[in-house]
């Protein structure tokens, strides 16, 4: 059967590459030439545990290839990115491009799944329209289906095959057809339903996270009032068969937690009171980051070492990271900030390589990033080359609190 995939992202390439690894033959469409070309040598442009081989193999058994226009084949998956405007709103223009992009190519019998985030409505209301310009029946000729991707970065070539997937069709027969394709690797279960309700339960999935996390960091916030260690009451609470509070932070990053929910705002303003304020809590946790690291430091502090700057641990993203508005807002209040993230290679700033050199002359050191490695560092030994001694720990992750250094940790103002 032959797929063409749209979007050679973090959702469609590795999609492209199992539909290839399952006997598919995949053409992979991007408007980027150099990941087309790089993909056409076998090469990925994106980091992600397990993709290059994974994705080398498909292309070396002449199963996966790319292009920056379509043809025509059997059904054709979107995975274009859906990001948010200036007035908070989902920019659907590439999902509209890829649709009337495939359209010279459509014929009778092919399946269409939207896999990219949309606002609830937009495969009746915007995707719908695009396609029956082909001239051809909608849900009769073409079968049509909203497909969320549910992975998470880090882990998607496990959870492509292992999560349950929602098929949302705009009939019956669209979504039965688009599950026979998944059915090739998804181990998971498949569930039925109709295209909104998948859009929705997309969103919901993130918003509940988003709102979780808020509900989280509104704790911590109010541990500090009350000098309460929010880490020790969020543990107990949760040992509750039916309770699972999520964890504070620095605030929520990414391109998914810290969007989706807009997009339900967006459709209804008046309702979604409780959504647009748990966004509003967790856009504020970089301020009050700052205003710790302010209140840490014995003196005024005047340079800050900034450990991780990815939206979460173990990964090369900084989309929406909360470090990037923290390292913004510290250089706001004239405090220079060194930074050291050993999993990213470029950023506006420039990057610290070694421990030594990111702690040298600060006067706290602020982790913002769980990764793996930095958990084990003993910033004890480091203690002579700080102006100051504090360590201001926004993930609660690292293991060794030695003596001679002033420990702090986000959500634990037990006194
Ligand atoms: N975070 C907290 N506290 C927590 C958990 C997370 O502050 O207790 C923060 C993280 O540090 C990070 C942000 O939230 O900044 C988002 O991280 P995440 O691990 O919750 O999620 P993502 O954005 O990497 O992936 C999410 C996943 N959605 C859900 O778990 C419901 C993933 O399955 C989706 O496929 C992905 O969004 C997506 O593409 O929509």
């Amino acid at each position: 059967m032959r797929l063409c995939v749209i979007g050679l992202g973090y959702i469609g390439l590795p999609t492209a590459a199992m539909f290839a690894n399952h006997g598919f033959d995949v053409l992979g469409v991007d408007v980027n030439t150099k990941v087309v070309e790089a993909l056409n040598q076998g090469e990925i442009m994106i980091e992600e545990p397990g993709l290059q081989g994974f994705v080398r193999s498909a292309v070396d058994k002449g199963k996966l290839r790319a292009s920056t226009k379509p043809e025509a084949t059997d059904a054709f998956i979107i995975a274009v990115p859906t990001p948010i405007n200036k007035e908070f709103k989902a920019d659907l223009s590439y999902v509209e491009s890829a649709s009337a992009a495939i359209l010279p190519y459509l014929s009778a019998g092919n399946i269409i799944i939207v896999e990219s985030t949309i606002p609830p409505r937009t495969i009746t209301d915007v995707v719908c329209p695009i396609l029956e310009r082909s001239g051809l029946r909608l849900g009769e000729d073409l079968y049509i289906a909203h497909c969320p991707e549910r992975v998470l970065p880090g882990q998607i070539l496990i959870e492509l095959v292992h999560n349950n997937r929602i098929i949302g069709g705009i009939n019956e027969i669209s979504a039965q057809k688009s599950g026979e394709l998944y059915k090739h690797f998804v181990k998971g279960e498949i569930y039925y339903t109709d295209s909104t309700s998948a859009e929705m339960a997309k969103l919901m999935e993130n918003t509940y996270r988003d709102v979780n996390i808020a509900l989280a960091n509104e704790l911590a916030l109010i541990s500090e009032r009350l000098s309460i260690n929010s880490l020790e009451v969020i543990k107990m609470a949760n040992k509750h068969p039916r309770v699972n509070i999520h964890l504070p932070g620095p605030g929520v990053g990414g391109h998914c937690l810290a969007v989706d929910p807009y997009f339900i705002v967006e459709k209804a303003p008046e309702e979604a009171q409780l959504i647009a304020l748990s966004r509003k809590i967790n856009n504020h946790m970089p301020h009050f980051v700052v205003d710790q690291v302010n209140k840490i430091c014995q003196m005024p502090p005047e340079k800050v070492a900034v450990f991780g700057i990815t939206y979460k641990g173990n990964i090369d993203d900084v989309r929406e990271s909360p470090a990037v508005e923290i390292i913004h807002l510290l250089r706001e209040q004239s405090i220079e900030v060194s930074i050291y993230d050993p999993y990213v290679k470029e950023f506006e700033l420039p990057l610290k390589l070694s421990i030594e050199d990111a702690v040298s002359g600060v006067d706290c050191v602020l982790i913002l990033t769980d990764h793996t490695e930095f958990k084990s560092i003993d910033f004890t030994k480091y203690r002579a080359l700080m102006r100051q001694k504090n360590v201001f720990d926004t993930k609660n992750c690292l293991l060794h609190r030695g003596d001679g250094i002033n420990f702090v940790t986000l959500g634990n103002y037990h006194k």
